[in-house]
């Protein structure tokens, strides 16, 4: 009888797992049981201070996966381990299964917004550009550079500023893929391009720590819009979005949000003055 027993029991257990397979609803909460279990969420970061850092003891720090590490720690997932990705790659890599969320500043944008399952605001920040003491050429937005038919203009590959020096018509040979910022900072001391796009937080804690007293902060580029991110999510964990968002939103009222990420330069009252619904939405 016992034997029967155990038998009927482990088809039970089966069927409830292709009940909840097919309901949908169960199969979404596994993701944040599954986290709880594994003890810790797998997040894509890019190692661009301050949004994301990453130490020489491998360290991980910066806004956006503190905020990550706290946000887990309350939904009782113990900790997160980074993975440094191209801005380019994060979305592919969290469809492909190798994040469980992206944590690094990834500003929602309409196309991205279509690509994942964004939380509610997080970092904002304004663009801005690193050139040359004296701005020789006399930068103060994108289509500035792509009116100057010699000039070349550095930004992170797939990431925000390369898209707007192409949209505002810079030719993709004059925008050139920069995979970090030291990188993006050598380049431009070389003089191997005549500037070098980034968030304005970024551009200041690079200028902050170059100690270079021949480099310009260009800021804000005139006509960029302020871009806030969100942690992101694979389409189809809503439920675990969800359940970051309760904790975000928590945290955002008792001032805790505020404590994390305002000591790396952001404004916790720019991204509660704003909602994933209007940013996705935003041309
Ligand atoms: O979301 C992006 O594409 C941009 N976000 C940051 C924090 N840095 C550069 C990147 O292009």
């Amino acid at each position: 009888m016992k034997k029967l027993g155990v038998l009927a029991g482990v088809a039970g257990l089966a069927l409830a797992a292709v009940l909840a397979a097919s309901t949908g609803g169960s199969a979404d909460d596994s993701k944040l049981e599954q986290l709880k279990a594994q003890g810790f969420a797998r997040v894509a970061i890019a190692n661009e201070p301050p949004y994301t850092a990453v130490a020489a003891d491998g360290k991980v720090s910066g806004a956006a996966p503190d905020v990550a590490r706290e946000i887990f720690k309350r939904l009782g997932v113990g900790d997160i381990v980074a993975s440094i990705s191209e801005y380019g790659a994060m979305i592919p890599g969290l469809q492909a299964g190798r994040f469980d969320v992206v944590t690094a500043g990834l500003f929602m944008k309409p196309e991205r917004c279509a690509a994942v399952a964004y939380s509610e605001p997080v970092l904002c920040d304004a663009e801005a550009m690193l050139v040359k003491k004296g701005n020789p050429k006399g930068f103060k937005s994108y289509e500035d550079v792509a009116k100057d038919t010699s000039a070349t203009i550095g930004a992170p590959g797939g990431g925000t500023e390369e898209k707007l020096a192409l949209n505002a018509g810079v030719p993709r040979e004059r925008v050139i893929v920069v995979p970090d910022g030291q990188s993006g900072l050598k380049m431009l001391q070389d003089g191997r391009i005549d500037a070098y796009s980034l968030p304005v937080l970024s551009i200041n804690d690079l200028v902050k720590k170059a100690n270079d007293p021949n480099l310009e902060v260009i800021a804000p580029v005139q006509g960029a819009p302020v871009y806030c991110d969100g942690a992101a999510f694979k389409k189809g964990d809503e439920a675990l979005r969800d359940a970051y968002d309760v904790e975000l939103a928590k945290m955002k009222k008792s001032g805790e949000f505020a404590k994390i990420i305002e000591p790396y330069g952001f404004s916790a009252a720019a991204a509660m003055s704003t909602t994933r619904d209007k940013l996705c939405a935003a041309k």
